[in-house]
């Protein structure tokens, strides 16, 4: 039996929000970088996950060694404190140049915003030793089908990619996919359209994916199956464990609070498919409920992280043997039970 694989876990500075909503202010006060990196360490995480403006706030106001600057100086905490930058994400969604889109815009001044900002985002993981650049495409999509030009859209997003796989060799792509939510439809929905994508660029073996629990359930499809997809590809990079009560807004819940079932399945497909084993990271890309108070802010991660190593559990000591005999017997309905079972502890 191969090695049981010894999880690394990580969280972005993001997944320590202040409660602000859509309908309300903030809930908790801002809390500083080394603040929420010493919440990292005091609860056993390995790395954290950055946007660009995680790492140099104010990035578009500043010259381009003022940025490595910054970069490296935050580059330094890291390695002080013992913490891995996991990957770096440009935010292409914030900026007034990105209000119609980032590399799909319809104004050509526009797309290349973004392509630069995205190659300053790869030196900034060059200042923190981390080459994995995750595209959230949040704006790559319509609010109405007449307003863009699908076709071309897929040939600006392979142009975009190309440029940033030129930009630095050692760079890899993990696209991470979401249906909706800003926009009406995004145009990379799910882990097929990523790869597919990535089939397209100068270099594919440097472009993979990172899935998101939520988003998948927002796609209307199950993340377990996405993870053996992309894992049959060798292009799973990097995972957002989450939770979704169903479609609507994407809620980022403590991984399992929606569905334990569906929770436990992904874990399963981690481990048939030895995710880890190269080095990837079990992130949680959770949000604190808006009712969290200040001395709890760091449970829904210290949970999540709980629950996944609880499943990590229930997966090793699934009954192989019994499930395979009631496959041969076409017997799901008892096979349905003993999931349950097995996950209710009887
Ligand atoms: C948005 C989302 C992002 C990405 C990183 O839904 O998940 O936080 O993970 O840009
Ligand atoms: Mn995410």
């Amino acid at each position: 039996m191969p090695a049981a694989t010894a999880y690394r876990y990580c969280f972005g500075p993001w997944n320590l929000s202040e409660g602000q909503d859509p309908y309300g202010p903030p809930t908790r006060p801002p809390q500083t970088f080394g603040w929420k990196l010493q919440q990292l360490k005091e609860a056993g995480f390995d790395a954290m996950m950055f946007h660009d403006d995680d790492v140099v706030p104010d990035i578009d106001n500043k010259s381009e060694i003022q940025i490595i600057k910054e970069a490296r100086e935050t580059g330094k905490r890291l390695k002080d404190a013992g913490v891995v930058a996991e990957i770096v994400a440009p935010r292409l969604w914030f900026s007034p140049m990105t209000i119609d889109g980032a590399y799909t815009s319809n104004d050509k001044k526009c797309r290349q915003y973004a392509i630069d900002r995205s190659k300053r985002c790869i030196d900034i993981g060059k200042a923190l030793n981390c080459n994995l650049i995750v595209l959230w495409l949040a704006r790559e999509g319509s609010y109405i089908r007449e307003s863009k030009n699908a076709r071309k859209c897929l040939d600006y997003l392979v142009e975009a990619i190309d440029a940033l796989l030129a930009h630095d060799k050692k760079a890899r792509i993990a696209i991470e996919p979401k249906p909706n939510e800003p926009m009406d439809l995004a145009y990379i929905p799910t882990i097929g359209h990523a790869l597919a994508v990535a089939n397209l660029t100068s270099d594919p073996k440097r472009v993979g994916c990172l899935i998101e629990s939520a988003h998948a359930i927002l796609a209307g499809l199950d993340p377990a199956d996405e993870i053996d997809f992309a894992m049959g590809f060798g292009k799973l990079w990097s995972i957002h464990l989450n939770d979704q009560n169903g479609l609507k807004f994407d809620q980022d819940k403590p991984f399992g609070s929606a569905n334990l079932r569906v929770a436990f399945n992904q874990v399963r497909a981690l481990e048939r498919n030895g995710y880890g084993k190269k080095g990837e990271y079990v992130a949680f890309d959770v949000h604190p409920f808006r009712t969290t108070k200040v001395e709890h802010w760091m449970r829904h991660l210290v949970n999540s992280k709980r629950t996944f190593e609880i499943l990590v559990e229930k997966a090793r000591s699934f009954d192989e043997a019994k499930a395979q005999a009631l496959i041969a017997d076409r017997n799901y309905q008892d096979l349905d039970q003993y999931v349950l079972e097995h996950l209710m502890g009887v």
